[in-house]
């Protein structure tokens, strides 16, 4: 499970502490331990020869592990310093051909996360077939490259346990705030890895290494 890479009061006005605190230490936490009960059930299906049991099993490792996935980049993405995205560094010239402007994109952005019905998530995301960016939306704790195809380069918390402490049921408003604190490039240098030059190139996926836990049970995160 790991730490936030700030305090949980950085983002104080916008996210409070208390949010961002049961988000991190019950929510996110949550789907790390049900991931792991999964994988160790899992082990022991596959031990076992048990077909029905793992396929059994593929609900609670897409939601818990996707859990974890988003969560690890939404808390990549946000950033304490609060002021409007105007720059994207190595992003700007695909944003530009994608979306015309930078408020472009984010007024597509806040649109479409805004209108998603129930519970999920918002994505900028990267096209590798026909070199676009995207915005789109997954349901649940669907992680968008496992799920679709697409690069993550953007995820945004949708569900309600991600704003409703501070901003009630008026998720618009969340966004709105929310995109003060986004940093996109702090996002693919921790997951993928872009080049840009001017449009995107390659991709380097940056694999993040997971500690090993010693003897007894199975743990990946
Ligand atoms: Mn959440």
């Amino acid at each position: 499970m790991p730490n936030l890479p700030y305090d949980y009061n950085a983002l104080e006005p916008t996210i409070s502490s208390e949010t961002m605190s049961i988000h991190h230490t019950k929510h996110h936490n949550t789907y790390v331990s049900n991931l792991n009960i999964a994988l160790q059930e899992l082990d022991s299906a596959v031990h076992n020869n048990e077909i029905t049991k793992i396929v059994s099993l593929q609900d609670a490792i897409k939601f818990n592990g996707g859990g974890h996935l988003n969560h690890i980049l939404f808390w990549d993405n946000l950033t304490p310093t609060s002021k409007p995205i105007k720059d994207f560094g190595m992003l700007n010239d695909s944003i530009l051909d994608s979306f015309g402007t930078v408020d472009g994109m984010k007024e597509k952005l806040i649109q479409k996360f805004s209108k998603l019905q129930g519970s999920g998530w918002g994505w900028l995301a990267y096209n590798s077939i026909n070199g676009k960016l995207e915005v789109t939306t997954t349901k649940n704790q669907d992680p968008l490259l496992a799920t679709t195809g697409l690069i993550p380069l953007l995820g945004v918390d949708v569900w309600e346990h991600a704003y409703y402490v501070d901003y009630r049921n008026n998720r618009h408003e969340y966004l709105i705030k929310l995109f003060r604190h986004c940093s996109v490039p702090q996002a693919h240098s921790n997951a993928p890895r872009l080049w840009l030059s001017p449009s995107v190139r390659w991709l380097i996926f940056v694999r993040r290494t997971t500690p090993s836990t010693g003897s007894g049970p199975r743990r990946c995160f």
